[in-house]
């Protein structure tokens, strides 16, 4: 049966934050805001990420709360219901930003990202880091919402107190088996920083195509891009790295190996398995994990790579290494023979001669099934859960003393998935329902929302990944919602109103997200 709801009433809330701050306390009464008369002051510490932050949200609190015309009909029924001179406070005269730290450059695992904001005619933002102060700001733009008849800026009294609930909250992004522009890139980021993700995974190469433009081994993107337009120079990547840099957003590169290079082989055949079947050649797999040169070229890429991106974090991958493929070839045959190695010892030995490579300041992101092979990791190491039995899996990477990364329930590709199952799936709650043990569960650090290339090209990415990977971004950020308190097996009701508020936010700061549950609209 279909009910007719009552008419339209958008957006079904006004300024509700997304990701949902940790403590909130928010008035009926409000302040208008009128950019003539408001200013930002900065009262201790500052930096040009501070003083961009606030250029680039004063632009969004006067430019993007939606159609703001005078001529419109006035919505007369919904303000003669609502006697909002009662609630009126005056006008909002100024933020303060007290940043009691000198500012950091470059974003990591452990940084401080809380702050505390209070709304009133003078408004308050205090925190001890810069990251604080930019998720800070973007909570203080996300408040703001137009009047009913539209004609004014509102901004609700309200007291906050915020912080992350895992450091780390990712989006991969594979850029192999569709190019991605750098626009689009960019814009991913922006809206990254929109719900407080703080890590772009840049599943930059792959077997279909190698877009990373190397200066020590120029060959592999000349002969593996799909065209020589879609590349990523160098200036495109510091760009990038900047981007994210002045969002809080950190920038991990991935270069899988030695699955997943088949498009490494245009340029470098020799490095690729001969898979054979019936005595014959059949096409390429993985890397040769007995060829000298293969290493060194790696060491020498992952050198040039780690040089350009600042993060002390670098993806090796090691997932999906046909191992068929070795145990068809007559050389590796041979080679496993005399050194009484199974296909997966090829894997882990691989991995284990890999891994060294990387500077001793780097710490080394694997995909699990490194982990599964039984390659002896660094405590730094993180191993990063895709596969089913995700749990089983945790709880064991957890208890040899490893850290976990989550994204099993995280695939953004997975046909049918909406955004309320991706909101239901928190990684901390699923290993304490199976163990009881509360201390295991710090070292899940976080996890990364996957958006994979196949069927994501420059033209759907964007709405492929808004508004779910917004619930994914809220289930890293905010502690345990009413859906947990109460045991509710979906996402409880205010939800599906804010994320509702959410997306059309997100429109209209210029990110195309799809419809997050169904029917409705955005006043743009
Ligand atoms: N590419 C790479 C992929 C996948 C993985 N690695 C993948 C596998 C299964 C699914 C989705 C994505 N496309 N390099 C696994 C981490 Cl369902």
């Amino acid at each position: 049966m279909w009910l007719a709801q009552p008419g339209p009433k958008y957006p079904p809330t006004k300024g509700e934050v997304w990701p949902k701050p940790q403590i909130e306390v928010k008035e009926k009464t409000f302040y208008i805001f009128n950019p003539s008369q408001f200013k930002v002051k900065i009262l201790d510490q500052t930096c040009a990420i501070l003083t961009d932050a606030i250029a680039r949200y004063s632009y969004i609190i006067e430019n993007k709360l939606g159609a703001k015309t005078r001529d419109i009909e006035p919505l007369t029924l919904l303000s003669l219901s609502t006697n909002n001179d009662t609630y009126f406070k005056g006008h909002l005269n100024e933020l303060q930003i007290t940043l009691t730290s000198p500012c950091e450059e470059y974003p990591y695992l452990d940084m401080d990202e809380s702050y505390n904001l209070t709304v009133s005619s003078s408004a308050k933002l205090i925190s001890s880091s810069i990251w604080g102060a930019v998720r800070g700001l973007e909570t203080f733009a996300q408040l703001f919402y137009l009047s009913d008849d539209r004609n004014e800026i509102q901004v609700n009294e309200t007291v906050i107190f915020d912080f992350p609930r895992y450091k780390h909250r990712g989006l991969l992004l594979d850029t192999s088996r569709h190019f991605i522009t750098l626009p689009n890139i960019l814009k991913t980021l922006d809206a990254m920083a929109i719900n407080k993700m703080n890590v772009f995974h840049w599943h930059i190469v792959d077997d279909q195509s190698f877009p990373y433009q190397s200066e020590r081994f120029p060959e592999l993107s000349e002969r593996g891009a799909y065209d020589p337009s879609m590349i990523y120079t160098k200036a495109d990547i510091e760009r990038v790295i900047e981007h994210a840099r002045n969002r809080g957003i950190r920038v991990i590169p991935e270069f899988d190996v030695p699955g997943h290079t088949g498009s490494w082989g245009n340029a470098y055949g020799g490095m690729l398995t001969e898979c054979y079947e019936n005595g014959q050649v059949i096409g390429f797999g993985p890397m040769d994990p007995t060829r000298n040169t293969t290493y060194k070229l790696l060491r020498d890429l992952f050198k040039e790579v780690q040089n350009l991106f600042p993060d002390t974090y670098f993806h090796v991958g090691g997932d999906e290494v046909e191992l068929e493929c070795w145990r068809s070839n007559p050389k590796l045959i041979e080679y496993m023979k005399v050194n009484n190695l199974t296909a997966s010892d090829l894997h882990a030995l691989f991995m284990r001669n890999v891994i060294p490579l990387l500077a001793k300041t780097t710490m080394p992101i694997v995909w699990q099934e490194v982990y599964d092979e039984g390659v002896s990791l660094s405590r730094d190491t993180l191993v990063q859960v895709w596969k089913y039995n995700w749990i089983t899996e945790m709880i064991n990477v957890l208890r040899t003393g490893h850290r976990v990364l989550f994204s099993s329930s995280w695939y953004l590709d997975a046909l049918g998935s909406e955004w309320k199952d991706y909101y239901a799936a928190d990684p901390r709650q699923m290993v304490f329902d199976v163990t009881g043990n509360e201390t295991l569960l710090a070292d899940i650090v976080g996890g990364e929302a996957c958006m994979w290339g196949e069927m994501a090209d420059d033209r759907n990415v964007i709405n492929r990944v808004w508004p779910r990977a917004s619930a994914v971004a809220e289930r890293l950020w905010s502690y345990q919602d009413s859906m947990r308190r109460y045991k509710l097996s979906r996402a409880p009701s205010e939800a599906y109103h804010r994320i509702e508020e959410h997306a059309c936010r997100m429109i209209r700061r210029g990110i195309d997200a799809q419809p997050p549950s169904g029917p409705g609209f955005c006043v743009v």
